[in-house]
Order: C-alpha cells, then structure tokens, then sequence
C-alpha cells in the first residue's frame, strides 16, 4: 500500500487512440514519440517509486513551438497530460496517475545566454542543473540554488515547483532569482515573459504563477535566473550540538556574526546521521565520536580567504567557549567539503535503502521545530524511526518516518497528526517540495478556504478542461472538472 488517497480518473478526459500517436509523430518525427515499455516503466515510477502510472505514451519535444503543438492539440482532444523533468520530486507530482501523456522536457536543454555583467543565464527548461552549475563555474558564476538531487534534476522542474535547495538563506527562493520565463499554457498560447530585467513593474508579474504551481498552470520552456557570482572563498564547518536550544542559538550567533559571508546552515539529528552510516558505502562521521545529539553544517562564502577564515574561526571558537558546540571540524580541502556535504545530502538516499519512508516537508518556526520530532517519537513507539533534518536557516524541517515496509497502521499514527500539529502551529506541510499528488487534497491545513477558491480560479481559467498535470496539487474538485 501506499500513502496515496484514493482517487478516480477524470471522465471528461478521452484515451489515447493510434489517431493520436500518428498525429504526434508527425509533428516531432517518430524518435521523440516513445511508447518503449522500459522507458515507460521508469517515466511512470517516482523517485521512491512509491507513485506509479499507467501512461503509453511519452513525448520529448525540441522547441516550444512542439510543446505548444501538443499542448494545443492534447487540448482539443480533451486527452490529460503530465510534465516531466528529472523525475526527482518527493511528493508524486512528475509521474502520470493513471493514463496521461507524459511530456518530457529533456531534450530542451540548450543554453541560451549568459549575460557576463549582470550573471543573468538564460536556457531551456531540461537543462540539468548540475551542467548548469559546471557552464557557469567556468564563466565565473554560481546558480543561486544547490540541491541533492543536481545531477538529475532540470531546472524547469526546479522553477515548477520552485525547490529551494541548500543555498536558500544566502540567495533567497526561486520568486526572486527567477527574472523571467516563457510558458506554454493549455490551449498552447506562449506567454512570453522571459524578461532579464532586475526590476520591471509594468502590471501583474505572472511569472510567479508558473513558479511552484507544478505544471498545473502551463509547461515552463525557458528561465531567466539572476547568478551570483562565483566567490574564491568557501568554508565548510562539520559541528556537533548537544541539544536542539544549541542549534537554534548557533543560528541567531552564525546570522548575526557571521552576516554576509553565511552561506548555508543546515542540521540532521543522531537519527539521521546514524542512518547515513549505515547504509551509505564510504559514509564516515565527520566528527571523532559518535555520541553526538545533533550535527550543523555551516558553508560560508566569500570573497577574502584570510578574513572569511578568521571570521568563522573566531565564531566557532566563541561558540565552543560558550557551550553552543561541543566538537567541530573545519574542511581542509574541496574533498573533505563534499564528504561533509555527503553526509547531509545523502540522508534521503540512505532512508531509500532503509525501507519504507513516509516523508514531511515542513515549514515550522525554528523555536518548535523539534517538539515535533519529540512527539512523533513518541507516537510511533518501537514500529518506525524518526529521522529529522533539513534547513534550520530557513525554519524547513525533514521529517522522515523509517520502517521496514509501508503499512496503514503506521501511516494511521502520522496522519492526519503530523498535518494537524503543523496546521495548528502555522506552518507550512510544504516547505518546498510542493503538494503534488501526496498532498493535494490537504491543501486547507496551510491554506484558507478563500485562498484555494483563487486558485482554482485561476486553473479554470488557465486550464479549463483540466489537461495539465490533473490531480495534483489543488483538490481534485478544483483541478478537474467532470
Ligand atoms: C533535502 O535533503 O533537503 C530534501 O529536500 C530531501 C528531503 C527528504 O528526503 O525528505
């Protein structure tokens, strides 16, 4: 069993027909219409593969006039599609539900621009955002977002679900590095708004409206992304934190004293790091012993080596002085930087190989963040772990709940709890993974009633037969409509 609520195909919506397969190889050649069932085995599966869909058909467009074309016709016919970048997202919104015509966006991934004054980059949707990264290093620049997933994740489905990633407390979200984009909406109508201005207030800015809406709204094609340039100095300390009061002051000290140079703070509890020694081959803590509570993680860039070194010195000597630490490690070379960076990044990899996993992206204030923890503790006895990290810079906790196989009994103890304690506590039940399919209908725990009725508002008018990534993200009476 999975986590997934139960819900019926849409029957305003047709099946695909050989009319249609002969329609779309027409019009993007016979290689870019895939019905191979391995290709579709692994496009229908999630990450977790714990979402699973039944589509026959995948296509992978070259331009936006092809995405345009199908997106008109797919819309004329009445027939749902899903969009599709890396495949990486954690709550169930790449993959189809049930027969959607998955719209791969891999093969639009040329660079466009790079604007070597202002680091503004513009590209296409499936560029992957670890070859990104390496065009800009060698121009002297750095995507303004990081996250695990790099090496497989495109940069349209970034914007999409507006992922926030590891450098968010240094950079800020996708709503404001994005400068522009272009976008495909469901009759196939190109907005065009892919402006590479700083500042541009003529009239509404749509652009947010693609970001994070998870391809609910039209199909991102290309981003306009303000890079920040590439500083000479990064420094990247492994700490350790007796409680969880420690962490949350080592992070009003690390913004305070550090400033400027801070560049990520990131933390995982003993849970976490013990899970990544267990199942993560060549993972080692970091730190001599392993008795330690809970492990911070601070990058910090900047642009003067000696000074940016004495900075972040002097402030983990103060905070061991002062009890917020009780052992550190400062990486000595880019290879013990992303050993360090191995360790908190691979705590989603290493819960994979563990089992079952019943994942919680929460935004909570920093303060209550780990009464939380404590209390699923509690909750969930001897039958699953709790495994919390995330990035306590930005008040986004991971909470994971670990067992040997998914059963409903256990799903029963979390939920609706975990939605509930955060709803009462004004958070967030997604910080940044977005609702997808796994949380579509529990949109009201962080949203009002009036709020949810703007946006579908907003679907039906963008999307008024519903084709675009259908039974995700806004409840299922909002999105499609019978
Ligand atoms: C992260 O590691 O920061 C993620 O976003 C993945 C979180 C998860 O696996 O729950």
């Amino acid at each position: 069993g999975s986590a997934a609520t139960v819900i019926e195909r849409n029957t305003s919506f047709s099946t695909l027909n050989s009319d249609d397969v002969s329609y779309f190889k027409e019009l993007l050649g016979e290689k870019s219409v895939v019905e191979d069932e391995d290709v579709l085995l692994t496009a229908n599966t999630d990450w977790m593969r714990k979402y699973k869909g039944s589509s026959k058909l995948l296509l992978q467009p070259k331009t936006t006039h092809e995405v345009s074309q199908i997106l008109k016709y797919c819309n004329s016919r009445c027939l749902p599609v899903v969009p599709q970048g890396g495949n990486t997202g954690l709550v169930g919104g790449s993959v189809p539900v049930f027969d959607e015509v998955i719209i791969n966006m891999g093969s639009m991934n040329n660079i466009i621009s790079l604007d070597k004054v202002s680091g503004i980059l513009v590209c296409e949707a499936g560029c992957i955002l670890e070859n990104l990264i390496s065009f800009l290093d060698n121009h002297g620049f750095i995507m303004p977002l990081d996250l695990g997933a790099k090496g497989s994740c495109q940069i349209g489905g970034n914007v999409s679900t507006n992922a926030g990633g590891l450098r968010l407390v240094r950079y800020g979200s996708l709503h404001g590095t994005v400068l522009g984009l272009e976008a495909v909406l469901a009759n196939g109508d190109v907005i065009d708004m892919l402006g590479t201005l700083r500042k541009d207030n003529t009239g509404y800015d749509l652009k947010h409206l693609f970001i994070g809406s998870e391809g609910s709204l039209g199909i991102v094609t290309k981003v306009s992304i303000l890079t920040p340039p590439k500083l000479s100095s990064v420094n990247l300390a492994f700490l350790a934190c007796v409680d969880y009061f420690s962490c949350q002051k080592l992070l009003v000290e690390a913004k305070m004293r550090l400033g400027d140079i801070l560049s990520a703070f990131e933390f995982l509890d003993n849970q976490s790091m013990d899970l990544v020694l267990n199942h993560l081959e060549g993972a080692r803590n970091p730190l001599s012993s392993s008795m330690h509570n809970f492990y911070v993680l601070i990058e910090t860039t900047g642009s003067d080596e000696s000074y940016d070194k004495e900075k972040l010195e002097a402030f983990l000597l103060s905070s061991m002085e002062g009890g917020l630490i009780s052992d550190g490690v400062l990486a000595q070379d880019i290879n013990q930087a992303s050993s360090f960076w191995r360790i908190r990044e691979g705590v989603p990899e290493a819960l994979m190989k563990a089992g079952a996993v019943y994942k919680y992206d929460l935004s909570i204030p920093v303060e209550k963040m780990y009464d939380l923890v404590d209390e699923m503790r509690i909750r969930m006895g001897q039958t699953a772990k709790v495994i919390a990290y995330g990035h306590l810079g930005d008040g986004n906790l991971h909470l994971n709940i670990s067992a040997p196989q998914y059963d409903d009994k256990i799903l029963a103890q979390i939920e609706p709890y975990v939605y509930e304690w955060t709803s009462e506590h004004k958070g967030s039940i997604s910080a940044e993974h977005g609702l997808g399919l796994m949380k579509a209908n529990k949109i009201f725990y962080s949203k009002s009633p009036e709020t949810v009725q703007v946006m579908g508002s907003i679907k039906k008018l963008l999307d008024p037969n519903g084709i675009l990534n259908p039974y995700k993200v806004l409840p299922q009476s909002l999105s499609s409509y019978h």
